[in-house]
């Protein structure tokens, strides 16, 4: 086991840094569909993940969402935990099936109590909820008529924002659109990896233009809705790198950089789209749109893992594929590259391009793992992980990145999308049979960090 003075003595270990602001935060992140369970209760409608979990062969042993972690229910414990940890600030997404069954129209009482009791939960345990209203469950009726595909979206957006403002304004203040566009575009509507699994390129393009315009009307909402409202959208940012250095796969590398790097972030905080996806989003461009778009936000939120990679792909309408970082490379224990410094040029290239106060929203390691005889995860890789890319994001702050926070992704052990539950990024280990939670070694470790850090913070 981990002691927390073993653990305290892993962040000293690194060149002594200068001690981050005191207003830092330190937090953990979920997503709604992730941990919630609770898929067919209290008027909750279907999601499109509800759906794609029941095509066989979609998700790892056939898991849904449907238990999860039973996190409706179990929400108390899960805030007494982050308590326990010692995080200042919780992301969640909202469930926007949970509070509009069909998406848009009558909204559902039970699901949003639902969220009034964690928002007031959470500030009871001195948490400041952030708030992501987009973490990939759209409501199946909207996808019926078409989705993101469709231009009514933003409308249905906005509505879907306004709803939430308006019950939940007055408490919370930190409020993200959309987690990681570019996944849930490229996987959904060009790798099938994702619902709807659709793959023609005029669907795609269109879905993300009218992610980036769903983005813009939101801001207006949130602004207009919320005295004090702190308003960003989170992006996954990772290098895109070519797995041969031959010109072709440098080309592949640099569309894909342009699709998972850009195709949001440019649009929504500089006010234009990579020259290499201008051609597609003209078939759905309108007069206007671009100002629609970039709207003014408060901070940046990064998801950062490792690096990714692609290769020339002669077969696919946009041109690469996906490839496996090089044999080789240092991995975590689910083969993800491990590049603490990826980490920190990707931190210095936002800071540089965007100019916003950064949040790192998610950074974690994936395992499979379970408890020894004595009931205890050893995660010694995680916390090895955790600990050299927390201070390769103090190294870029040292730099010069106006990095504020950093959210451990996960709190919980929890369905990992195509994975199923096989993979667990959490610093709580969740037993899914009795849904016992067990605090992780890295859950002491990230405790002890966080009141290392305090102890150093500036005034
Ligand atoms: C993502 C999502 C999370 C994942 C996490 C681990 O970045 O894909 O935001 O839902 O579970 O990143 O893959």
């Amino acid at each position: 086991m981990v002691s927390p003075q073993a653990a305290v003595s892993a962040v000293q270990r690194f060149p002594s840094r200068k001690p981050l602001r005191h207003d830092f935060v330190w937090g953990v992140s979920t997503s709604s569909y992730q941990i919630e369970g609770a898929e067919r209760l209290d008027g909750r409608g279907p999601s499109i993940w509800d759906g794609f979990c029941r095509q066989p062969g979609r998700i790892a042993n056939g898991d849904t969402g449907e238990l999860a972690c039973d996190h409706y229910h179990r929400y108390r414990d899960d805030i007494a935990l982050m308590q326990s940890l010692g995080v200042n600030a919780y992301r969640f997404s909202v469930a926007w099936p949970r509070v509009l069954p069909t998406g848009r129209g009558a909204a559902n009482e039970a699901g949003l109590a639902f969220y009034d009791r964690l928002v007031d939960g959470l500030l009871e345990a001195s948490i400041e909820p952030w708030l992501c209203l987009y973490h990939w469950d759209l409501p199946q009726a909207l996808q019926d008529i078409g989705g993101w595909t469709n231009r009514d979206s933003a409308g249905w957006f906005s509505d879907y924002a306004r709803l939430i403002a308006g019950r939940l304004g007055d408490r919370v203040k930190r409020f993200a659109t959309f987690n990681e566009p570019s996944v849930f575009t490229l996987f959904g509507y060009s790798f099938g990896w994702h619902p709807p699994a659709t793959d023609d390129l005029v669907s795609f393009h269109a879905a993300i233009h009218h992610v980036n315009l769903a983005h813009g009307g939101a801001v207006d909402v949130l602004r207009e809705q919320v005295d004090g409202a702190s308003i960003g959208s989170i992006h996954n940012m990772q290098p895109s790198r070519p797995v041969h250095p031959t010109p072709a796969d440098q080309k592949a590398a640099a569309i894909l950089d342009d699709i998972w790097n850009r195709a949001f972030a440019d649009p929504q905080m500089i006010g234009d789209y990579p020259a290499s996806l201008r051609g597609g989003i003209d078939l759905h461009l309108r007069d206007g749109d671009m100002q629609r778009i970039c709207r003014p936000v408060d901070w940046l939120g990064i998801n950062h893992y490792s690096p990714i990679y692609a290769k020339a792909e002669g077969a696919s309408p946009l041109g690469f594929a996906w490839a496996d970082a090089p044999a080789g490379v240092p991995r975590s224990p689910i083969g993800w590259q491990v590049d603490p410094k990826a980490f920190r040029d990707t931190l210095l290239d936002a800071h540089d391009r965007y100019g916003l106060p950064i949040y790192v929203t998610e950074n974690g390691a994936g395992a499979v793992e379970k408890p020894d005889a004595a009931g205890e995860v050893h995660d010694a890789q995680r916390i090895e992980y955790l600990s050299s890319y927390i201070d390769a994001m103090h190294e870029a702050i040292e730099i010069g990145a106006d990095v504020r926070g950093y959210f451990v992704w996960s709190l919980l052990d929890n369905f990992e999308w195509g994975a199923g539950y096989a993979n667990r990024f959490g610093l709580i280990y969740v037993d899914y049979a009795t849904q016992r939670r067990i605090a992780k070694a890295s859950a002491r470790w990230y405790s002890a960090m966080i009141k290392a850090h305090a102890r150093q913070a500036t005034p």
